[in-house]
């Protein structure tokens, strides 16, 4: 990956020199230029900055040195190659781990470092519409800076750590913050005993599944503690580019209607007022909500799907899985087995069974069923006219 930055202060970029980025640097995964603004002014002064049009406080950057400093950057690959170029300001989009993936991927990057109150807003048009760059002003976060060098630096070595081989053990980028939308696990080493505060027990146990299960559940504490927003993301489905989201109390009358219209062809075959998700009113269906997490998926704002899932009512063990539905139009495209694998995901490490139910004589939903690995379960019937399906969840590996 090419990095170019463009500065007046070069030597607040020297930190791209040390440890791993400078290593990568050194291994020819990086090919970082880091440029000086000045060397774009042609005054005795070497000026960058005037006062603003129209009054107000502080100076502005003005556009011939940015104009010449981009001019310069898109002749360094020839006429084919443009870099991505980005801004960091305080009014920019938020940086994101989502953004340094996909930056990640990008052969050449361009950053352009702003100070005082910024660039003259002409030197973006230029960019975009002149030299054809993508142009994207980032921002580290809601606070102020005195200029977009620390951004820079916060900004590639997020980016450059994600590019293949800057990293060692690639490994060690999965189980991370923001990379699964939890918070990380609180972690431990020797000694055992430090200033009268000892190791939680579960971590000299031995039982790899205790210890994974400890773990999700510290991350989860965590980040309803200190990120609670992260655990209202939604999260893609994979399918269609839709997602899929926590259901809310204002979700349940447009629950109530597509589960009617999801299920009325099974009732229609069954005797009148067996199956609650036709028969169950807005209070039944609002209970639910509490008693279960029920997840929906829109599509261009209507409710097109949802599923829900819970500990089964006093196992640990084992996770329920309910109300699989997609609206029937946009049925047959895979949304129905994307919402099954995520209730699957949803269940907790202590979980090694996981069971649903569905008609007896609907055998549309068992085959469905059978190709995700679910199994008739000898016995009773959870209600009459009903099947009980089950499959085993493996204990997680290490
Ligand atoms: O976040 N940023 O990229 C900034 C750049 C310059 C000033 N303040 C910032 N927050």
């Amino acid at each position: 990956m090419r990095l170019d930055l463009v500065t007046i202060f070069p030597d607040y970029l020297a930190p791209l020199d040390l440890s791993l980025i400078g290593k990568a640097r050194r291994q020819g995964l990086l090919d970082v230029h880091v440029h000086d603004l000045r060397s774009f002014t042609h005054d005795r002064h070497r000026t960058v900055d005037e006062t603003p049009y129209g009054g107000g406080p502080g100076m502005v950057m003005r556009p011939e040195p940015w104009g010449e400093a981009l001019d310069h950057l898109v002749e360094q690959e020839g006429p084919a190659a443009r870099p991505r170029l980005l801004v960091p300001g305080p009014g920019g989009k938020p940086f994101t781990q989502a953004m340094a993936r996909e930056l990640a991927h990008e052969p050449w990057l361009a950053f352009a470092c702003g100070r005082y109150e910024g660039i003259d807003e002409r030197v973006y048009e230029y960019a975009g519409q002149d030299l054809g760059l993508d142009v994207t002003t980032v921002s580290l976060g809601d606070y102020v800076v005195n200029g977009g060098e620390v951004a820079v630096l916060a900004m590639v070595e997020a980016i450059a750590r994600l590019v293949p081989g800057v990293i060692g053990n690639a490994e060690s980028l999965v189980e991370e913050s923001h990379e699964d939308g939890l918070l990380e696990y609180p972690v431990f080493t020797k000694p055992p005993q430090w200033h009268g505060r000892s190791v939680p027990d579960v971590l000299l146990s031995g039982d790899h599944g205790a210890i994974a299960d400890w773990r999700h559940q510290q991350r989860l504490e965590r980040t309803a503690a200190r990120r609670p927003d992260l655990l209202h993301v939604s999260a893609s489905l994979g399918v269609d580019g839709l997602e899929v989201t926590p259901a809310q109390p204002s979700d349940v009358g447009e629950l109530v209607t597509l589960q009617r219209a999801c299920w009325l062809p099974e009732a229609v075959d069954t005797e009148p007022g067996q199956i609650p998700a036709v028969t169950e009113s807005m209070d039944q269906a609002a209970r639910g909500l509490r008693e279960w997490q029920t997840f929906v998926v829109r599509s261009g704002g209507r409710l097109v799907g949802s599923v829900r899932g819970r500990l089964a009512p006093g196992d640990e063990t084992v996770w329920q899985i309910a109300r699989v539905m997609v609206a029937p139009d946009l049925q047959g495209r895979g949304l129905g087995r994307a919402l099954l694998v995520f209730a699957e995901g949803l269940a907790p490490g202590s979980v090694r069974t996981l069971w649903l139910t569905t008609g007896a004589q609907n055998t549309r939903n068992q085959r469905f069923y059978r190709r995700a690995g679910y199994r008739r379960r000898a016995g009773e019937p959870s209600y009459p006219g009903a099947v009980d399906l089950t499959k085993r969840r493996p204990r997680p590996a290490g």
